[in-house]
């Protein structure tokens, strides 16, 4: 009810963390061009795989040289807050600072009947931006093709769009590389500034795709082949986002844009995380769940051309902030919006980051499956102080209730009933994804 909007509204209000005077706008005006790095955990970032000599391979070389690159904002302590709905959780995550569902997919279950304040939205309402989503498999993945009208994007160029052949492409759709190549011939006809997105899915599970000679990077030699063909899948999407970024500065479209790359959920799964410990140089005999919930750590990172004063930021967040952040840095006022994250550049940042059944990691602290771990020893700790005691309550309540007034937000359809964004309701009917495979 309209009632129950007020109680989100009101949670909002408490919640919202001002901008920071040194990042608001520094990207205003900008292409937004997001790339979605299918699977991939942050601890690829700057890793080397030995192969069967000794010899050290550097699995993702461009993405390392972007994450130390000092037009790079970098998180190196963001997590994926997602859930059954993988992929999907992590786009309603980043695209509406909401939380997916705790069951299933937002997309699937609510993507074609809620009113969203989303961000294509947001900016084509308040600074002018057209909007693209590009993604080489079907259109109907997900729903997708339903919710990103809701979400407000005016185009989506799906599988339809582009030469999928049994050679380019695998169950998931078109290979990074084509996809990547055959995506800038639509690209090229957006209106500048943009908000667009780019799904790479090459480096999805089985990552059996590129484990021949041909995909050129060395397997990993696990008990666990899923592991095993993690590094070269990841590697070669790392090629691919090379090519595109190629392809931006040779086009121009790389002054006018800023570049954001994360990660969408883990690629190795919690029930394979033994047999990846030795490679991340621990031991498998004392593996907890304190490193399970450590591995869940996805790359955050904001590319600004131009900009010098990067570099990797320590602050604990998780997909819910991007929006928030995004925003921000785009000169866009989120004062008035329904937006469940925080600002991670915002002074008034709480680092505290929900995972979405309740589990929760800040700075010093990892709660999982009720025990409190110290992240400094990753040592179970197994009787609270009355202080910390304290402090483990409030925490909990904070994360119960950012993820309450989300499910009440997404399941009571509440932003049907919000006025004071200022925003025009999405109208679905407004577009229609031409060629489209539903
Ligand atoms: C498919 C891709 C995969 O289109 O988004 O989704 P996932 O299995 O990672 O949720
Ligand atoms: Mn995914």
């Amino acid at each position: 009810s309209a009632n129950d909007m007020k109680t989100a509204e009101d949670y909002v209000k408490n919640h919202y963390a001002a901008p920071n005077d040194e990042m608001f706008g520094i990207a205003k005006g900008k292409n937004v061009i997001y790339i979605h790095l299918e699977s991939f955990q942050q601890f690829l970032l700057d890793y080397k795989l030995k192969d069967e000599n000794g010899v050290e391979h550097e699995v993702t070389p461009f993405l390392n040289s972007l994450y130390h690159n000092n037009s790079t904002f970098a998180f190196d302590n963001f997590f994926h807050q997602v859930s059954a709905g993988k992929t999907s959780d992590a786009e309603t995550l980043m695209e509406n600072s909401l939380f997916g569902l705790n069951q299933g997919s937002l997309f699937t279950q609510l993507g074609d009947k809620n009113t969203f304040e989303a961000a294509p939205a947001i900016l084509d309402q308040t600074q002018g931006y057209s909007s693209a989503v590009f993604h080489g498999n079907a259109g109907n993945f997900w729903n997708r093709n339903e919710t990103y009208k809701h979400l407000g994007y005016e185009n989506f160029f799906d599988a339809s769009y582009y030469d999928v052949t049994d050679e380019n492409s695998f169950q998931y759709g078109l290979h990074d590389k084509p996809f990547f190549q055959q995506s800038v011939q639509y690209l090229e006809h957006l209106q500048q500034p943009f908000y667009s997105k780019f799904i790479a899915v090459s480096n999805h599970y089985p990552y059996s795709q590129f484990t021949n000679d041909e995909g050129g990077f060395p397997l990993a030699n696990t008990s666990d082949e899923t592991i095993n063909g993690y590094f070269a899948t990841a590697n070669y999407l790392d090629k691919s986002v090379e090519e595109f970024f190629n392809y931006l500065k040779k086009s121009g479209l790389y002054e006018n844009s800023v570049v954001v790359l994360y990660g969408d959920h883990y690629g190795v799964s919690d029930s394979r995380n033994k047999n990846l410990a030795e490679l991340v140089g621990k031991n498998k005999e004392t593996w907890t769940d304190f490193d399970n919930a450590q591995m869940q750590r996805v790359p955050y990172m904001i590319h600004v051309p131009g900009q010098e004063n990067g570099g990797i930021n320590h602050t604990y967040g998780g997909q819910v902030d991007a929006l928030p952040t995004l925003l921000h840095l785009l000169g866009v006022d989120t004062s008035n919006y329904i937006q469940l994250g925080q600002d991670l550049f915002s002074k008034d940042h709480q680092q505290l980051v929900a995972f979405r059944n309740g589990d929760f990691v800040t700075p010093n602290y990892t709660y999982r499956g009720g025990t409190v771990y110290d992240n400094q020893t990753g040592e179970a700790i197994p009787t609270l102080s009355e202080s910390l005691a304290q402090q483990v309550e409030t925490w909990k309540q904070d994360v119960t209730n950012q993820l309450d007034i989300s499910d009440q937000i997404n399941n009571g359809d509440l932003l049907r009933f919000y006025t004071n964004s200022g925003l025009t309701a999405v109208n679905p009917d407004d577009y229609n994804y031409k060629g489209s495979l539903d």
